[in-house]
């Protein structure tokens, strides 16, 4: 059986190519900066927007009807839709993908039922990932759709969802483990609050910081050592979502010694929300040793929820490889695609065009950054733009040196500081455009 008839696998076939389904950018085997595109891309296809989602919005009924779907929310159909999976990931040509433990498997009428649906889920996906080679880039529990979550998971003021929801990322990670997956995320989902009137902040912080360090104790435990990965979003569900942006993750993660461990998941549309840009929440993450990985998706800047939708803009994704080089790549991270059709491009095939839409651009988007660091216009203007802190007395600034004492004796004797030069932002940008 086969549900993509019409899709072959798809290639590379050159920017002349007018081929839909085929890429013009992403020539898996070609190397930049030493490593292939496929080393550099880790491309991951994500399991709930790709395989779950159906198109419905609060206004409307589904429209994706897949013909491979038999309509029951049963443990047979979700192992059948996991074979789909599968032949999408080998005809696109992705080498990873990631899941929630609920868009797999079903949930059961007690969780001892819903851990077996799970586990009979698991056996076609290891099954699939050997047959295929598509590996697992991460695996997360789905801690905000059921309503037992309503008041949040690790930070409900209801002590038992905490519990409830230990048993579910403790299986879940067993499972991600078994499946040989190479990092472990945590999205907010509604740790969070609508109120603060209602709130203790400071008890469900200390909460998920015992939670994340119970999720590191049982890693230890089972033999884990992916990452695990925490994602910035700052609303929605919540009104305020306390993992923000990648700042106040990263502050969690310190206030609760839990760097060792963990890194950052960042995603383009959550930077937007933030009033980031990517690039911004990347360059954060990434000068503290902190960036993990990267959900690529895009948002519509005229709307202010998450659109989730595939990224298409070479800007965008030069920008975004520009920090990946420079901070030595996304390994053992990936750029996962975590990003849904419109309700309106109902068919399979729009699956496909989607994901090649977004694998070129990101591939566009790596050429142009590697073209700008091999000229190397722009990292000369920005080293020679600090040069003053290259000798002299910034050099005794930077190495702890100077003093408040020294400063000013220093000032007292120059009497007024070296000219300020142009930062040159318009040429620059203009500078830029020339990769394009
Ligand atoms: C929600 C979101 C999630 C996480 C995984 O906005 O991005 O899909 O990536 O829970
Ligand atoms: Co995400």
């Amino acid at each position: 059986m086969t549900a993509f008839p019409d899709v072959q696998k798809i290639t590379y076939e050159g920017p002349d190519s007018k081929n839909p389904l085929a890429f013009r950018w992403y020539d898996e085997n070609e190397i930049v900066e030493g490593l292939t595109m496929r080393e550099h891309l880790r491309f991951s296809v994500c399991y709930w927007h790709t395989f779950r989602a159906n198109g419905s919005d609060p206004f409307g009924a589904p429209t994706m009807l897949r013909p491979w779907e038999d309509g029951t929310d049963s443990v047979d159909n979700a192992r059948q839709r996991v074979r789909v999976a599968f032949e999408f990931m080998e005809k696109l040509g992705a080498p990873y993908y990631a899941f929630h433990d609920r868009d797999v498997a079903p949930e059961g009428s007690s969780l001892a039922e819903t851990n077996r649906n799970l586990d009979a889920v698991v056996e076609v996906l290891k099954e699939e990932q050997q047959r295929t080679g598509v590996k697992l880039l991460w695996g997360t529990a789905n801690l905000f759709s059921n309503p037992r979550y309503m008041h949040g998971a690790s930070t409900s003021c209801n002590a038992d969802a905490f519990a409830y929801a230990a048993a579910q990322v403790k299986k879940c990670l067993e499972v991600t483990h078994a499946l040989g997956g190479e990092n472990y995320v945590f999205w907010g989902g509604r740790e969070g609050y609508q109120n603060l009137f209602n709130t203790d902040m400071k008890r469900e912080l200390d909460h998920m910081g015992r939670f994340m360090h119970m999720a590191i104790g049982h890693a230890e435990k089972i033999g884990f050592d992916g990452h695990f990965l925490i994602e910035p979003k700052p609303k929605e569900p919540t009104k305020h979502q306390y993992d923000s942006d990648a700042a106040a993750c990263i502050n969690f993660l310190r206030a609760y010694e839990l760097t060792d461990r963990f890194r950052l998941n960042i995603e383009t549309n959550h930077a937007t929300l933030a009033g980031h840009t990517m690039m911004h929440e990347l360059d954060y993450a990434g000068y503290q040793g902190l960036l993990g990985s990267i959900d690529a998706n895009t948002g519509d800047l005229m709307l202010g929820w998450d659109t989730d939708q595939f990224p298409t803009n070479y800007y965008l994704t030069t920008e975004v490889m520009l920090m990946l080089l420079k901070y030595g790549g996304i390994g053992p991270g990936g750029v996962n695609f975590d990003a849904k059709v419109r309700r309106e491009s109902f068919e399979p095939i729009d699956l496909f065009h989607a994901h090649i839409g977004g694998m070129d651009a990101f591939a566009r988007g790596l050429r142009i950054a590697a073209a700008i660091r091999a000229d190397g216009e722009l990292s000369q203007f920005v080293q020679q733009r600090y040069a003053s802190w290259d000798a002299g007395i910034g050099a005794d600034i930077e190495s702890g040196k100077a003093d408040f004492m020294s400063l000013e004796a220093y000032m007292l004797e120059k009497g007024e500081i070296d000219a300020n030069q142009s930062g040159r932002q318009e040429m620059l940008e203009h500078l830029v455009n020339r990769y394009f």
